[in-house]
């Protein structure tokens, strides 16, 4: 299927105020220049990445059998149904996911409940499981400043996350996003939606879907969200901050 033109230079325009905006899944501060306008997920056609741990690392905050099915089977099941949109869609299937994201309005309509749900949901959850670790530190002196500057504290941002997550009314995601100037703020965003498609840069999103959390913890979404702080990966969420800094 080709574009055509009035569409092709919708998308243009879309495209070309998009090179300013950062990948948030830049590999380390060192390459996150480079990254700008190179997202690391790529174009179709799309593969679950596998988890930068073992399935039941995050244990006792987040089971293994909630993992198995969360990356198994509900990530998988956004990347394949994605892969399946895009395969006549060969000009948009070229275009990186977050080009795709971001000019969700001017979709065609064919498209765009599945890049809304679809590619929503892989771009989501690819986020999510990089932010999570094992091993939590605490974040970089820059974000903890933003942090203590933008909400009182890094623990009051965390309660404002919270609130935000807690409000999410059925399937959805709370967020930290960042300016182009480095402030951060909370946000939520309903079923695979996210800051991408209103052209924010997300820093960190937590899932709130029950499919994340039910098998463990039941309705008790606040316990589900007090582990999920335990497990937070501060240094890949620091590096993400830098690079919207350093970008
Ligand atoms: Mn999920």
């Amino acid at each position: 299927m080709t574009l055509s033109r009035r569409e092709a230079l919708k998308h243009i325009a879309v495209v070309s105020t998009l090179a300013a905006v950062p990948s948030v899944f830049a590999a380390s501060p060192a390459s996150s220049k480079k990254k700008a306008d190179l997202p690391s997920l790529g174009h179709s056609p799309y593969s679950l990445p596998d988890l930068p741990y073992p399935v039941e690392a995050l244990e006792p905050f987040i089971d293994r059998q909630t993992m198995e099915i969360h990356h198994g089977k509900h990530h998988a099941g956004y990347v394949k149904k994605l892969n399946a949109a895009l395969k006549s869609e060969a000009a948009w299937g070229k275009q990186p996911l977050e080009v795709l994201l971001q000019s969700i309005h001017t979709l065609p309509e064919s498209l765009q409940g599945a890049v809304r749900k679809h590619g929503g949901g892989h771009y989501n959850h690819s986020l999510f499981w990089t932010s999570l670790s094992p091993v939590s530190k605490s974040p970089d002196p820059s974000l903890a400043r933003a942090l203590s500057r933008d909400f009182g504290s890094v623990n009051d941002a965390l309660q404002a996350l919270k609130k935000e997550a807690l409000s999410v009314f059925g399937s959805g995601w709370a967020w930290f996003v960042v300016s182009p100037f480095g402030r951060v703020s909370v946000e939520r965003s309903i079923n695979q939606e996210n800051p991408v498609m209103e052209k924010q840069i997300p820093l960190l999103g937590i899932d709130v879907w029950e499919h994340a959390y039910y098998l463990k913890y039941q309705n008790r979404r606040a316990d589900y969200l007090d582990a999920i702080f335990q497990i937070l990966d501060w240094t890949t969420l620091s590096e993400r901050y830098q690079a919207v800094r350093g970008a």
